[in-house]
């Protein structure tokens, strides 16, 4: 998303060649749009980021390897196994880099798989008070989903429901469910199992959690990853739907900020041959202020009002005004092509 960047980048130097230029209160109202963009934007990748958690052997390191179609994570009959979190995800986007950074996970993979998707595979926790802090202060305020990772033997384990599960129903929005290894079990018991553990989550809080099964031990085919890759692109589509909003706030403040000065009226001015009679000037000037916007109309009676005509400063305002125009130009033509890469059909 490093045009989302340029664009605010635009957007601020438009405000800065604005100074002096725009009506002091359209500048104040562009300025203000444009640190809003920022502050926004630096919580904000179109990437969607998703932490694979659960219990020590259900299934983390091998569900991010379906995920790959190849061996990222490494995967072990003996537990704990993991035991340093590590970062799936796309090149190129900083946004998702800080985020790992603030989370302090420093293994790194790229994943060149899975277009805008970032997954971390998370450690067991070893203790409640550590999952606490790891888990419901630490990722889930910064990441868009939680994949919580239980499988058929030991889902329903009641510690797993009131230690884990409970405390982080206040982000259930947040938070999905994979039943791995379905293949342990027969075929006509899985809906039954599915539903005993939706069930068990709701008398958590959690109301109609989505919970799907799947199967991805290495020696089985997986099943159910095409599930959850869809869901995984599903959040994705409303991430960039924050990211359009986002987008469409600065042409807005693009637009109102060009609508308060009339960027290239009168810039022919400029080409005005020097030593051309005072008076021609002074004609031409009259016809700009007929409907000129009110900071131009302020400084050519500025110019006109000393004894001799500056043109100086008539010059000087004209090329700094298409000099902003040019600036908003630009952001317009950048915000206009932004949106059209965001409407593409997701991969
Ligand atoms: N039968 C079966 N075995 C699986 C499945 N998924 C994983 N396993 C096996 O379960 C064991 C643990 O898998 P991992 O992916 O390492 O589990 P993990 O959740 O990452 O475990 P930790 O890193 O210790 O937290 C390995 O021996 C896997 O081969 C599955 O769907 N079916
Ligand atoms: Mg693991």
């Amino acid at each position: 998303m490093t045009d989302l960047a340029e664009l605010i980048d635009l957007l601020d130097l438009a405000v800065v060649r604005a100074g002096g230029v725009a009506p002091p209160d359209a500048v104040a109202r562009a300025a203000d749009a444009a640190r809003r963009a920022r502050t926004r934007r630096a919580l904000l990748t179109d990437t969607v980021v998703v932490a694979l958690a659960g219990g020590t052997g259900s299934g983390k390191s091998s569900t991010l390897n379906a995920l790959a179609g190849h061996r990222v994570a490494s995967v072990s009959a003996f537990r704990p196994h993991t035991d340093e979190a590590l970062a799936w995800i796309p090149v190129d986007d900083d946004v998702v880099v800080r985020i790992m950074d603030d989370l302090g996970i420093r293994r790194r993979a790229e994943n060149d798989v899975l277009p805008g998707v970032a997954v971390i595979d998370m450690p067991d926790m070893d203790s409640v008070v550590s999952w606490h802090r790891h888990i419901v202060e630490e990722l889930l305020p910064r990441v868009d989903l939680v994949v919580w990772v239980t499988d058929v033997v030991k889902y329903n384990d009641p510690l797993l429901h009131e230690a884990f599960l409970a405390p982080m129903v206040r982000y259930r929005e947040q938070v999905a469910f994979v039943l791995n290894k379905v293949d342990l079990v027969e075929e006509g018991a899985v809906p039954g199992l599915v539903e005993d553990l939706r069930s068990s989550l709701a008398a958590d809080g959690y109301d109609e959690p989505v919970v799907l099964p799947t199967a991805v031990g290495s020696t089985t085919r997986p099943r159910g990853i095409d599930e959850l890759a869809k869901l995984l692109r599903s959040r994705r589509d409303t991430k960039w739907l924050v990211v359009d909003k986002l987008v469409t706030d600065i042409e807005h403040a693009v637009r109102a900020l060009a609508g308060s000065v009339d960027t290239w009226r009168g810039t022919g001015l400029l080409a005005f041959p020097a030593g051309d009679p005072e008076e021609r000037i002074r004609e031409q000037l009259e016809d700009l202020m007929r409907g000129a916007d009110v900071t131009t109309r302020g400084v050519i009676e500025e110019a006109r009002a000393g004894d001799e005509l500056d043109t100086a400063r008539i010059h000087r305002h004209l090329a700094d005004r298409a000099l902003l125009g040019a600036t908003l130009a630009e952001a317009a033509v950048r915000a206009r092509q932004l949106r059209s890469e965001l409407e593409r059909p997701v991969p």
